[in-house]
């Protein structure tokens, strides 16, 4: 991007730029079509029937890089949502109030085709074909709506990176209990061709049942596969365990200490006891030579 191109996009208060859908070339389209390609063949038996269903409903494969204009009419019809576009990651208390006033920021550009597999930033097709689905659910949509709010709230009470936590296991690497197994209804899973498979099938990591407290105690890797997965038994628990004051929450957390990444509790509910076999290998091959 060309320091004139950026100047004129210092931001607005809230961040949102024109999502400048015209400017995406033939090489910026052919990269979500390879990666919807990709998912789609992945996805069915594997994500949860509410995904599955917002992904038809909002015609996500039509043309490449969906226009914003032509998804939000039907997003706001289903749910109230609609989609704003950001030049890339905002600060907190912005992406907290755009979820509060039922906005999703999705970053705008697209990763370059030898970036198919992992990206750190989220890109559109991480943030439209990863998030915007379950949006279309009503019971979702108001469980983000109220993680806006207390997001909002735990800013002020200085208590986000407990509940950034809630955030990451449940909208970005969440998995759900359904009559016919385990599924996934986590964004950062369904985006991801290696995770999708990994989070459900290999015998690495833990799959343990969601406990609020306790999930807020663990905490998260970045930069690999999760070491452990909480597992939610219905979108309305999920979104039930919001309808409380976590005042509570937060004081208890504040004497508790953090849970090992990897540990399984007398207490969980254990879907897997991991082998952490995936874990132990990333991190042996990461280590330094000569140190053990
Ligand atoms: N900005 N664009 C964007 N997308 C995010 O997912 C995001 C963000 N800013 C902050 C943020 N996430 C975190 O605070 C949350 O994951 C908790
Ligand atoms: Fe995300």
């Amino acid at each position: 991007m060309s320091v004139a191109t950026a100047l004129s996009e210092a931001p607005s208060p809230d961040w949102v730029v024109d999502q400048g859908w015209a400017a995406y070339d033939a090489a910026d389209h052919q990269v979500w079509v390879t990666l919807y390609e990709r998912q789609k063949h992945l996805l069915p038996g594997r994500a949860c029937d509410a995904y599955l269903r917002g992904l038809e409903s909002l015609d996500l494969h039509r043309g490449g890089i969906p226009d914003f204009a032509r998804i939000n009419p039907e997003l706001q019809r289903l749910t109230g949502w609609s989609v704003v576009a950001v030049p890339g990651l905002v600060p907190d208390e912005v992406f907290f109030k755009h979820l509060a006033n039922r906005r999703f920021p999705a970053g705008r550009f697209i990763r370059r085709p030898d970036q198919l597999d992992y990206l750190s930033e989220p890109d559109i097709f991480h943030d439209v074909f990863g998030h915007v689905p379950m949006l279309t659910d009503p019971v979702f949509a108001d469980y983000m709506q109220a993680y806006g709010e207390g997001g909002l709230r735990a800013g002020r009470l200085e208590q986000l990176h407990h509940l950034a936590r809630l955030y990451w296991y449940t909208v970005e690497f969440g998995l759900m209990e359904t009559p016919k197994g385990l599924r996934i209804y986590g964004a950062g899973i369904v985006s991801s061709k290696a995770e999708s498979v990994f989070a459900l099938e290999d015998p690495s990591p833990n799959r343990l049942g969601f406990n609020l407290e306790r999930l807020m105690r663990t905490p998260y890797r970045i930069d690999d596969f999760q070491q452990t997965y909480f597992v939610i038994p219905s979108l309305e628990a999920l979104r039930e365990s919001t309808l409380q004051d976590f005042g509570p929450i937060y004081a208890r957390l504040a004497g508790a200490p953090d849970i090992q990444i990897e540990d399984v509790l007398p207490t969980d509910r254990v879907f897997t006891r991991g082998t952490q076999a995936y874990a132990r290998a990333q991190d042996a091959a990461r280590a330094p030579a000569g140190k053990i």
